[in-house]
């Protein structure tokens, strides 16, 4: 089973331009705790590097590029972000990196709880065995 799993949001598009409304409970399956967003990342930068316990989150590129690598110590798959209208569903113990982020990357991600930095596993190796394990 692939580990890319999307959302695809609906875009209201007229002759202004788009709009995309994301709501809880409706394009979104979880309760929204936490909004934050990645920018001005700077060149070769790479980001993320662990994997959460329980966390649920949906990553939204809204502006530009960047490309997602999940791995949940068996497989691992790579995509990129790059539409607005789309989100991908992050949950589970799953390895994320974050690379090539282009110079307009907004990355916004939303999230179901508050930030707790004892929900990460920012070691490969006890990712690794965690997810042996789960
Ligand atoms: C994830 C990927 C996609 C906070 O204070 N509050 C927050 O909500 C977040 C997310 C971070 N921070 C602080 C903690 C660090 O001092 O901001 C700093 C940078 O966070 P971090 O190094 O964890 O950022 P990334 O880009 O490696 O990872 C982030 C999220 O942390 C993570 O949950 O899944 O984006």
């Amino acid at each position: 089973m692939s580990l890319l799993t999307w959302v695809d949001f609906q875009s209201h598009g007229d002759d202004r331009g788009q709009l995309v409304a994301l709501e809880e409970g409706r394009n979104v399956p979880f309760a929204i705790k936490r909004v934050y967003y990645i920018f001005k990342t700077k060149p070769q930068v790479s980001r993320g590097f662990h994997a959460h316990r329980f966390l649920r989150q949906v990553a939204v590129c809204v502006s530009g590029r960047c490309r997602m690598v999940l791995d949940n110590g068996k497989t691992r798959e790579e995509t990129w972000l790059d539409n607005p209208a789309r989100g991908l569903l992050i949950e589970g113990l799953v390895w994320r990196e974050m690379h090539d982020f282009s110079d307009d990357c907004v990355l916004m991600v939303l999230a179901d709880a508050l930030y707790n930095e004892q929900d990460y596993i920012r070691d490969y190796q006890q990712f690794s065995a965690e997810a042996l394990d789960a």
